[in-house]
């Protein structure tokens, strides 16, 4: 590596540090946007979902944090159209608020991010780090960077370290699928029947804490293709890639159903994608059953 790329790899690495604690601090307030903003803001995002009014504020509130981070180049969210730009070396790629449908039963949400080194759509290979924060009984964070994935718990004056090397746990046992069984194709639905005899089911409406359950006691998420969506429900860029990342750098595998979803180089910012992440094994078998997906 020449001096001069040593030297951008080293500010690219400072700035996803910051992007990091910055996100960490911002949980707070989306914390209290989820307790007042409960509203529904009368809005569709690009992918045509009724938007809240906490959905709104947690993506202006991450635009803002986001952009004033010196070495931030641009943001890019699930719930806007175009991306946002200025000058910088790292681009963000966020879901600002995953999972908001539980906002009315106050089960768990999130928010999602990937920092890429190149302006998104990009092609996954192109992700520095990612991670996610849960807003459930406790605020925490689970970051993938440098080949380790780690969990912090905020709900503390400084973010506190409680895993410092998160791995999918060998022997799997839990599973949760998206979709209606009846909008399933009937190569999943043959799989799905399998998995159930074998996993317990955790499904809970928000992938980012369904994720949290297969990093924790192993197994299997997905939101597969359906009959009337063949590319599933969820995006590439914000939700497929960085949750993508987490579980294979845990030592988990992610697939869209024929191939890992860090090796799709996406046309369009708000493309979706069929999207299994888990257990290396189980990730093979998928891909074995359904082999026509798109
Ligand atoms: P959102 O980002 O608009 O909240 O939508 C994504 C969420 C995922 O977190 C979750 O897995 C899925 O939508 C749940 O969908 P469904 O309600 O169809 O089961
Ligand atoms: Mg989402």
């Amino acid at each position: 590596m020449s001096k001069s790329s040593d030297a951008s790899a080293a500010q690219a690495d400072q700035t996803v540090a910051q992007v990091i604690d910055t996100i960490a601090d911002t949980a707070a307030d989306v914390r209290t946007a989820i307790a007042t903003e409960r509203e529904h803001s009368g809005t569709v995002n690009p992918s045509g979902d009724e938007q809240l009014a906490a959905d709104v504020r947690a993506d202006e509130l991450f635009e803002q944090r986001m952009l004033a981070i010196d070495g931030v180049a641009s943001y890019a969210s699930e719930e806007r159209a175009d991306v946002t730009t200025t000058d910088g070396h790292v681009h963000m790629a966020m879901d600002p608020l995953d999972g908001s449908s539980n906002l009315e039963p106050n089960s768990g949400m999130g928010t999602i991010f990937g920092v890429y080194s190149e302006q998104p759509p990009t092609h996954g290979k192109n992700l520095l780090a990612a991670g996610f924060v849960i807003y459930g009984p406790v605020t925490s964070m689970v970051v993938a960077r440098d080949g380790a994935v780690k969990e912090y718990i905020l709900d503390s004056e400084e973010k506190r370290l409680v895993d410092d090397d998160v791995t999918v746990p060998e022997d799997p046992t839990v599973f949760g699928f998206g979709g209606g069984v009846d909008s399933w194709t009937d190569n999943f639905g043959s799989f799905a029947e399998e998995v159930r005899q074998e996993l317990k089911l955790r499904y809970g409406g928000a992938m980012i804490a369904d994720i949290n359950q297969v990093l924790n006691y192993g197994g299997i998420f997905a939101y597969p293709a359906l009959e009337s969506s063949p590319d599933g429900k969820l995006r590439l860029q914000f939700e497929g890639q960085p949750m993508a990342y987490i579980v294979e750098t845990a030592g988990g595998r992610s697939s869209d159903g024929s191939t890992s979803l860090l090796d799709r180089n996406p046309d369009e910012l708000h493309e979706r994608t069929p999207l299994h992440l888990g257990n290396a094994d189980l990730i093979d078998r998928l891909e074995a059953s359904v082999e026509q997906y798109p």
